[in-house]
């Protein structure tokens, strides 16, 4: 084991009401674990931490004097969510006062999109990996390590002579990589028992919080996306921005399988999310990954499928034969008007397309979400007439168990913040401070004693 210990960070977004200290934004991005599963097969001794759990099991939980007593070197915040701006920010400030002989990288969508605006703003920032983040995070604890210059770590923006650059090699996982990746392995977090059961919002002064199932990590079946929905970060031109990627990666069947068979065995885990649903038009590797998964576990899979497109009767057909009744595919035809659907949302459909295949769902019996969206900067009507539509397909569908309307956010690198004025957006967040400045909760974040 080489002597470096590194620790990935995850910081929930906090909020203080009266008192009352709760948070969201509580999953990690499920990379955090492919990256520790890197470090440890190179070596080095890594741990995942996610501050909200620590601080709710014990609220004087410091990350400053976990750090000192754990002698770790090597801190990498992930700063993926944008709502998460502040608070990584403000806790990332005290550990470099409190430690300042730790060295201190972000990594993530949010901290890869405004990479030169935040080493420019936060000197106590040493650096910042851009997108896919397996190799550099390897190479960075090798570089430190071994006291060499960070000019080889791929995606690495730094200071070199107090100038910010970039590192030239940008590396993007192959599905070969992503086949040798560990995407599950609780022994690299720490209380990863208690985090898999955080609920969506945790409150800090009641007890017994701990109790949503754990599903909320999600299964990585690939990398990618050939959509460009207007509200999305990402998408393939987001992606091409934030990380460079510019092709779709697949996971193999057999490690999807065996990760779940893991879980299923070792852990007792026995519901699944899926979000990967990167080009309708060629299912090709999702219908064999489900005729795969039903020869392997006959129907007794649980499963919640979260559509960017319209499933097709193939897709249902293999989803059927490998999920319980109890699985639930989620569908989001976002709004009623075709129109706006084909501005809005790439994987285009009509409502009669979309009403053809939930007879086929219907006739199959296969539980189904459907999510609406309150769309920004349109009509009032238009949100509304979908919201009907919504009722009206529930009342005609058995099948639809659940029925959403959620309010669509502004995120960093989504299309439209390109052109907010043609999507009638007024004034939105534009730069790395204004998401820090809209997400501010308190002073000192997670390295206030609580209570
Ligand atoms: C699957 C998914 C989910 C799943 C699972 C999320 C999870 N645990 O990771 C669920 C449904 C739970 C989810 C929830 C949300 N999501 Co989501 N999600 C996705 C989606 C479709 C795919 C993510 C994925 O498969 N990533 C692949 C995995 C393996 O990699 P990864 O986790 O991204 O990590 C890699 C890199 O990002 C990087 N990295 C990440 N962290 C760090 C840290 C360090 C130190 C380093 C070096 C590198 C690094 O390296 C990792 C390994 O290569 C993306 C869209 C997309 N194209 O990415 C949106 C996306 C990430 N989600 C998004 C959002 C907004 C949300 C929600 C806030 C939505 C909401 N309003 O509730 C919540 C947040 C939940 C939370 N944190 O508590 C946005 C984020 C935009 C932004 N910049 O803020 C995206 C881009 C989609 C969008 N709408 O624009 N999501």
């Amino acid at each position: 084991m080489k002597n470096l210990k590194c620790l990935l960070i995850h910081t929930p977004r906090l909020h203080n009401k009266n008192g009352t200290i709760t948070s969201e934004i509580n999953y990690c991005a499920m990379g955090l674990f492919s990256l520790a599963g890197e470090l440890v097969k190179n070596n080095f001794n890594a741990k995942i931490i996610n501050l909200g759990i620590e601080k709710y099991l014990n609220k004087k939980f410091l990350l400053s004097n976990y750090i000192k007593e754990n002698n770790i070197k090597l801190i990498a915040f992930s700063l993926h969510w944008n709502q998460t701006s502040y608070d990584v920010i403000e806790t990332a400030r005290i550990i470099k006062e409190k430690c300042p002989e730790v060295f201190i990288t972000l990594g993530g969508y949010s901290a890869s999109f405004f990479a030169e605006e935040i080493l420019e703003n936060f000197p106590f920032i040493d650096s910042i990996m851009k997108g896919e983040g397996e190799l550099s995070i390897v190479k960075l604890a090798e570089s430190i390590y071994e006291n060499k210059s960070l000019k080889n770590v791929p995606n690495l923006y730094w200071r070199k002579n107090s100038k910010i650059i970039l590192n030239k090699n940008i590396y993007v996982a192959s599905s070969e990589d992503l086949n040798k990746f560990e995407f599950f392995n609780p022994n690299n977090m720490l209380h990863y028992k208690e985090y898999s059961k955080i609920p969506y919002i945790l409150n800090y002064s009641e007890n017994n919080q701990l109790t949503a199932i754990s599903a909320t990590q999600g299964i990585c079946l690939g990398r990618g996306c050939l959509g460009n929905c207007i509200w999305c970060g990402g998408g393939y031109n987001s992606e091409k921005e934030v990380t460079g990627r510019t092709y779709l990666s697949y996971r193999s069947s057999r490690s999807v399988m065996s990760e779940i068979k893991n879980m299923k065995e070792n852990y007792n885990i026995n519901l699944f999310r899926f979000s990967f649903d990167p080009n309708p038009k060629d299912r090709k590797y999702l219908i064999n990954l489900f005729n795969e998964l039903a020869k392997e576990f006959k129907g007794e899979l649980n499963v919640i499928y979260n559509m960017d497109g319209l499933p097709c009767k193939n897709f249902l057909d293999s989803f059927k034969k490998a999920c319980t009744q109890d699985s639930r595919l989620v569908i989001s035809p976002v709004c009623y008007n075709e129109n706006l659907r084909k501005i809005y949302k790439s994987f285009y459909y009509t409502n009669s397309q979309l009403e053809e295949i939930l007879d086929y769902i219907e006739k199959e019996n296969i539980k189904t979400e459907i999510y609406f969206s309150n769309i920004p900067g349109i009509n009032k009507e238009e949100n509304e007439r979908s919201k009907e539509y919504g009722e009206y397909l529930k009342n005609k569908y058995k099948c639809i168990s659940e029925l959403n309307n959620y309010e669509m956010i502004i995120v960093p690198a989504s299309p439209w913040t390109k052109e907010p004025q043609k999507y009638n957006l007024g004034s939105i967040p534009k730069t790395f401070l204004d998401y820090y400045n809209i997400n501010k909760s308190f002073d000192e974040s997670f390295e206030k004693s609580f209570y």
